[in-house]
């Protein structure tokens, strides 16, 4: 039912409605060489929304070649920092005035409540717009020396970048990695993730209607193991940037050895947030809540692990039960949707399996923890109470809106059982105790720390993970760093 859509809505679903999508290699849409599609679904509704052309390992080749012609020719690597600047700005210029259209693609496709989809859209274009005022300012440096001698250093660019992203946060992530890549002067190959490829193929069309030359990026849509494993292991590509699971983070990071690509990898997590007595507790209940449930739990950063002081502990429970059971799951297009469905089955179904291993291992389950309907892949906010740290439910990153809440006693032992993870991805502490909230977050083995709120973010601050959760960053002059390499070059007179 589509009364009430505005007209981006219904771009989008013309849009999605169109036919076969495809794969776009040097300027061109183009079928896949096998001729090979895939399809991509709804999971509200579990109906087909598009089919899309998967791309093998010929279509990789392609791309790649395409991408080491853009990177060589002069169309891309002689124009000037300010032209590459004011493509950047076009491109988040586009986003904003397709905002509407973009969030809706990526609601059908995600499961994504439209009205959180719409609201990331500034950001996305944010991102662009900060890694464009980079563009001009990548400067190398002089070193200091004898009279005899000049010795600076260049930023030069990696040359072809491999961009793989997950399907959680499908626009977002995809502006995190191309905004800096073609920023730092790289072309780029990016293949969006097989369950979620339709709001980056539309952003495609929106970056090519920008006039950026051929071959500087490239799309490919297609499958981890064929498309993915293909671009991890191409020996002409000079560095890679994978967003995904830490089993798959792995592989890459193999097969990457392969010809010394250069590697960053944003992995899972299972960040723990710490609720101190002396905190503003109903902001810390409210942003708690918020941090597992958005994007109905699938998101790497996602506070997963509540940590909450004894004296507060049955309080803070029920609390957070109660603000927990209000949150509306929904169809995506209603506008008071929190949770919309999870991505997939599988995704479903590998939730569902958590919340049988937690109550298996003696967790208390307080909330939720069951399906809802039985068409789309609903599930419930779910809260278990009285979880130990070493459970699998604490340890494992489950990738949906399950909670664990684990008591402690003191700031020593909080610290030791929020450090316990194979994971640093994010953390969070709550507490009025301006000394207690700076020596907390620093013994926080995590990339990113908040401190009395959760999950704020800003294109300039850099996430990336400590242990298995990642190698390298992404935002921020990180990012720079993580697209460009330096040249020292020394000069006797
Ligand atoms: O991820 P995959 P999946 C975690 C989360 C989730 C689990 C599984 O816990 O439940 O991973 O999700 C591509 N070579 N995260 O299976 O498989 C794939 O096509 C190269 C956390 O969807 O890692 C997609 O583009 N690439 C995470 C991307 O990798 C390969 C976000 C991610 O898929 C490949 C997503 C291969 N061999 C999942 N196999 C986060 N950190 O936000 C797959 N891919």
């Amino acid at each position: 039912n589509t009364t009430g859509f505005n007209s981006g809505q219904l771009r989008a679903l013309n849009w999605i409605n169109s036919g076969t999508k495809k794969l776009f290699i040097d300027g061109k849409w183009v079928d896949a060489q096998s001729g090979k599609t895939f399809a991509t679904e709804n999971p509200a509704t579990e109906q087909v929304l598009s089919e899309v052309s998967e791309a093998g390992e010929t279509d990789i080749d392609k791309a790649v070649a395409a991408a080491r012609q853009a990177f060589e020719s002069a169309a891309w690597s002689g124009i000037s920092p300010h032209q590459r600047a004011r493509y950047l700005m076009q491109i988040a210029d586009a986003i904003e005035s397709h905002g509407d259209e973009l969030a809706s693609i990526e609601s059908y496709d995600t499961g994504v409540p439209y009205t959180a989809s719409r609201q990331r859209i500034p950001h996305i274009a944010e991102t662009f717009r900060y890694y464009a005022g980079w563009v001009s300012k990548l400067y190398g440096t002089t070193n200091p020396s004898d009279d005899s001698r000049f010795i600076y250093m260049l930023r030069e660019p990696m040359g072809v970048c491999a961009l793989i992203n997950a399907w959680n946060v499908p626009l977002g992530m995809a502006a995190t990695k191309i905004a800096p890549a073609l920023a730092c002067g790289n072309t780029a190959v990016f293949k969006p993730a097989e369950q979620a490829p339709l709001s980056v193929l539309r952003l495609t069309e929106l970056i090519h209607e920008s006039g950026l030359p051929a071959g500087v990026l490239n799309v490919v849509p297609g499958l981890g193991p064929i498309a993915g494993a293909a671009m991890s292991a191409h020996t002409g590509i000079d560095k890679i940037a994978f967003t995904g699971s830490t089993v798959v983070g792995r592989h890459v990071l193999q097969s990457a050895a392969n010809n010394m690509k250069k590697v960053s990898l944003e992995l899972g997590g299972k960040s723990p947030n710490i609720i101190f007595p002396d905190a503003d507790l109903d902001s810390a209940i409210a942003a708690s809540v918020v941090s597992f449930c958005r994007n109905s739990g699938q998101i790497c950063s996602s506070g997963t692990r509540l940590f909450v002081h004894n004296e507060i502990y049955d309080m803070v429970v029920e609390q957070v039960c109660s603000v927990a059971e209000q949150y509306k799951v929904g169809q995506p297009f209603e506008a008071d949707t929190q949770l919309g469905p999870l991505i997939s089955r599988r995704q479903m179904d590998r939730v569902l399996s958590y919340v049988q291993e937690g109550t298996r291992e003696g967790a208390r389950l307080r909330l939720g923890g069951h399906r809802v309907g039985d068409v789309g892949y609903f599930v419930t906010p779910t809260i278990f109470s009285h979880v130990k740290n070493e459970m699998k439910i604490a340890q494992e990153e489950i990738f949906g809106p399950v909670l664990s809440i684990i008591p402690f006693s003191n700031e020593s032992e909080v610290i030791l059982k929020s450090n316990d993870s194979i994971y640093g991805l994010a953390a969070a502490v709550w507490t009025r105790d301006a000394s207690r909230a700076q020596r907390v977050s620093r013994a926080l083995k995590a990339g990113r720390v908040w401190i009395n709120t959760y999950g704020d973010a800003d294109p300039g601050m850099s996430i990336g993970g400590y242990k298995q959760s990642g190698i390298g960053r992404e935002y921020g002059a990180e990012s720079i760093d993580a697209y460009t390499q330096t040249k020292s070059v020394l000069m006797k007179f």
